[in-house]
């Protein structure tokens, strides 16, 4: 397996041979780990006892509604709390100043927006937190909403001895309300169901118009020229297939990760980069 490079002086010169360059940046977790968000996997991937991504299904759903809409109403909050970081804002401004850049973000806590990022140059892969939908997909209702909680059942509970302290709900020993499903967000249009968060989870299909303006961009005849792997641990389809067909189209590999031993399906190929390290930091220095 060839050895990737790890100077920012190659990367920089190999940007400047590009007349009309055609980049993709394929964002997961770890972009947002500095702004102080856990990700999935690894030490951060558990709320509670539970590991995060088994609480990313429709099946945890239909078992307990109360205990995933707690799940994501916990990180609605926690991702309203939270700022966006130097990576969402050079990746924004990156966009900007380059036209045939894509973003391809698995992240769905909503930093990406609040950088200002153009929507045009965003493909939301996993949805949002932000947008909740009905349960029932013959319904087919969904809204924006950034209403924190979003219904009362599921305010953070408060501290009994002191009333201005909300306890951490994601440590297990705080205890957990049963919240019955009457409870929680209703549909306003059928109102036969519950509003579910408008996330994409294992075994659900991503947005159609999203796939399409990903498929459209790695095939077009421009090709590819670079794909920046971005705070993921590229394990997750298909975004983690994205690396290989970019490559196809011609792009050299840059990962910018915490971990030097999440390497993309595939290898190391001659004329990638691994920049192991925070992204929040490496990633404005890439693209300044
Ligand atoms: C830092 C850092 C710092 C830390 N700086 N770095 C092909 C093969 C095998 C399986 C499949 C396949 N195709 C499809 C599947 C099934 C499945 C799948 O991929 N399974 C695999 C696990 C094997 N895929 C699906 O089900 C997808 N759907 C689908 O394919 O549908 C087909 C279909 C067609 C027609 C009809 C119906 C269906 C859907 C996948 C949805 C994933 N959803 C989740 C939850 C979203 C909602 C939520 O947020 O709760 O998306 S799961 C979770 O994983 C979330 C993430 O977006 C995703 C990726 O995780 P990510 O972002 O990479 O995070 P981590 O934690 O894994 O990694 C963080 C990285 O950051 C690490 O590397 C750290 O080192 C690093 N890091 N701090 C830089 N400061």
């Amino acid at each position: 397996m060839a050895t990737p490079r790890t100077d920012t002086a190659s990367f920089h010169a190999y940007l400047t041979t590009l007349q009309y360059p055609r980049i993709v940046a394929l964002c997961g977790a770890g972009l947002s780990a500095s702004s102080g968000l856990p990700t999935f996997r690894g030490a951060g991937g558990y709320w509670r006892t539970h590991e995060a991504t088994s609480l990313a299904t429709p099946g945890a759903f239909l078992r307990d509604a109360g205990l995933v809409w707690q799940f994501y109403s916990y990180r609605r909050h926690m991702a309203l709390t939270v700022k966006p970081n130097p990576a969402h804002y050079a990746l924004a401004e990156f966009s900007r100043k380059v036209p045939g850049f894509q973003c391809f973000s698995q992240n769905v806590d909503g930093l990406h927006q609040r950088a200002d990022h153009p929507r045009e140059s965003l493909q939301l892969l996993h949805g949002t937190l932000f947008e909740v939908k009905c349960w029932s997909e013959n319904c087919g209702y969904r809204e924006e909403n950034f209403t924190d909680p979003i219904v009362p059942a599921l305010a953070l509970p408060v501290d009994g001895k002191d009333p201005t302290a909300t306890p951490d709900i994601s440590d297990p020993k705080v205890p957990l309300a049963r919240i019955p499903i009457e409870s929680l967000p209703q549909c306003p249009r059928c109102k036969r169901n519950a509003l579910r968060p408008g996330v994409v989870w294992f075994g659900e299909q991503l947005p159609m118009q999203v796939l399409m303006n990903v498929e459209n961009y790695l095939n077009d005849l421009a090709g590819v020229d670079l794909i920046l792997v971005i705070g993921t641990s590229a394990k997750v389809y298909p975004a983690a297939g994205y690396v290989q067909e970019a490559r196809q189209r011609g792009a050299k590999v840059a990962v910018i990760n915490m971990d030097a031993n999440d390497v993309p399906a595939g290898g190391w190929e001659d004329g990638d980069w691994m920049f192991k390290g925070d992204a929040a930091v490496i990633v404005p220095e890439l693209l300044r």
